[in-house]
Order: structure tokens, then C-alpha cells, then sequence
């Protein structure tokens, strides 16, 4: 059981199965306390969709920033997902300084970017800039493709050398983040996994699983909302990852059998064993 309080900033995909749609019941199942902060509202997330609506909340940002302060609402943790704008990212520091408890926990999910290219609407400067506020952060979740627009290195899908990780990893930590959970780790055929590395120790810690075919849209936003409810409920940043890295797998394999289900995954059916593993 835990008092602590997450605020995670993302937009609203109100179809889709992403984003804060799912980051509020996943956090929630973990048992902590969510509040959220609507960085935009889009009738469905930018990939696979053609003509979505776009309602921009950046203007909302800070007055509802303010009112947190008035209140004198604050939180142990603010988790950062899919972000609009480079501005958006500059209210982000704003939300860290003013409404973070002392001692409180930054996780940045980078959400900008997959299968080597960024998502529609981004572009260099919008992951450079990505990679500034991942310097600032207690633990970042890069994929593979984000880990590389933001350290300008290249691109490489799969079947990685040792070497390369820890390439990306020592890059990653230049920028100043604390811990890096980088996900998409492939250096042996049919398996797929993350690294974690501390920047302070050198400790670095791997997990992999069986590699499924078919991938997506979402699951690293579901998979930054299952580590943060369980490094929230006391895990350490390793046995949270894993956790998290289990959890997705089991959403995917319970997401497969649908052919006609091809956006996110179904998280819902796969709360219970989430619930489960947190409290164990
Ligand atoms: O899952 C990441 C994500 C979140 N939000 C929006 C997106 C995407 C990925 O494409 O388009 C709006």
C-alpha cells in the first residue's frame, strides 16, 4: 500500500489505447493515486489514422499549473508521455519545479518515435530538445529509435552488437539522465528485451523474452505506466522494468488472437495479473 501520488502529462487519444487512456487505469490498477494533466485532446492517436482532430491544451498548461500551487497540490512523481511541442516540453521543467515534492521522482518517456522514424508532426529539434529533458529526468524510457534521435546516432532495427547498447547507453547518460531503461534490445534471434542502466554506478542489468511477431501502437505508454505504479509501490528500478516488460507481453498475447483489433493492445484483460504481480 502506498499514500504517494503520480501526476503523468500526455495527450488524450480518446480512441486508441494509448497515451493517458491508458496510463490513468494502468497507474490506477498498480493501487496509486493518479492525477492527470491533458496535454492535447485527438479523436485517436497520429499513427494508423488518417484525419483525427487535434485541440491543443499547451494555453492550459500552466493556469492549471497555478491552480495546483494555490491549492497546495503537489506529487511524488510526475511521468512525462507523448508531448505536443517544444513549448510543451518547457512547461514540463515548469511542472517539475512548481508542483514535484522535494525528493520527487521525474520519469520521462521520450513518445516521439519507433522503427527508426519519429512519429508524424516531430521533427531534429523536437528530439533534441526531448533530449535535454531526458538529461533532467531520475529514469528515461527510450526505444532504440528515440535512444538514437536524440544522441544523433544511427539507427540500427535489430540483431544489435553489444557494443552498440552500451554505445546508446554511455550517449544517454552524457545527456544527465540518472537511469535509462532502454527498450527494444534485440542481440539474439527470437528474443527481445531491455537494458537498464545507472549512470551513477555503471551497473548495467538486462531481461528479455520471447520476441512476438506482430507489434502495437501504445505499448510503451502502457509499459511507462506499469514501471512508474510499480517503482511508485516500492519496487526497485530493475524488478519494476521486468515486471513491466512481463505485462506487455502478456497484453500482446492476450491482443492476438483478434484480427480485427490492430491499434493498441488489451490492457483491461491483463489488469488483474498486473494487480497481482504488484502485490506480490
Ligand atoms: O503511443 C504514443 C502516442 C501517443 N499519443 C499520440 C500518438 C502516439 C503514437 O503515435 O500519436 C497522439
Amino acid at each position: 500500500m502506498t499514500d504517494k501520488k503520480v501526476m503523468t502529462i500526455q495527450d488524450v487519444s480518446c480512441y486508441g489505447q494509448c497515451s493517458l487512456t491508458v496510463a490513468l487505469p494502468i497507474i490506477s490498477a498498480c493501487g496509486v493515486e493518479t492525477a492527470i494533466l491533458p496535454s492535447a485532446v485527438l479523436s485517436t492517436h497520429t499513427a494508423g489514422f488518417s484525419g483525427f482532430t487535434f485541440r491543443d491544451l499547451t494555453d492550459d498548461i500552466a493556469p492549471i499549473k497555478d491552480h495546483w500551487v494555490k491549492e497546495g497540490i503537489s506529487f511524488d512523481c510526475i511521468m512525462t508521455g507523448y508531448l505536443g511541442s517544444v513549448r510543451q516540453i518547457g512547461l514540463v521543467r515548469e511542472l517539475f519545479r512548481d508542483v514535484l515534492k522535494d525528493g520527487g521522482l521525474k520519469i520521462v518517456d521520450p513518445a516521439m518515435a519507433d522503427n527508426g522514424k519519429l512519429y508524424y508532426g516531430f521533427d531534429e529539434a523536437y528530439a533534441h530538445e526531448m533530449g535535454k529533458l531526458c538529461g533532467e529526468a531520475d529514469i528515461i524510457l527510450p526505444n532504440i529509435t528515440e535512444a538514437c534521435y536524440m544522441c544523433d546516432i544511427p539507427y540500427v532495427a535489430d540483431s544489435h552488437s553489444r557494443e552498440y547498447i552500451d554505445s546508446l547507453l554511455a550517449a544517454l547518460s552524457r545527456l544527465g539522465a540518472k537511469k535509462v531503461v532502454l527498450k527494444g534490445v534485440n542481440y539474439e534471434e527470437g528474443k527481445l528485451g531491455i537494458t537498464v542502466f545507472d549512470a551513477e554506478t555503471g551497473e548495467k542489468q538486462e531481461y528479455f523474452t520471447e520476441k512476438i511477431s506482430r507489434s502495437y501502437h501504445g505499448t510503451g505508454d502502457c509499459y511507462a505506466a506499469a514501471l512508474t505504479g510499480a517503482v511508485m509501490q516500492g519496487k526497485d528500478i530493475f524488478e519494476a522494468a521486468c515486471l513491466a516488460v512481463d505485462f506487455i507481453v502478456e497484453c500482446i498475447k492476450n491482443t492476438l488472437d483478434d484480427e480485427t483489433h490492430g491499434y493498441g493492445v488489451k490492457f483491461e484483460r491483463t489488469l488483474p495479473m498486473l494487480a497481482d504481480r504488484i502485490n506480490r
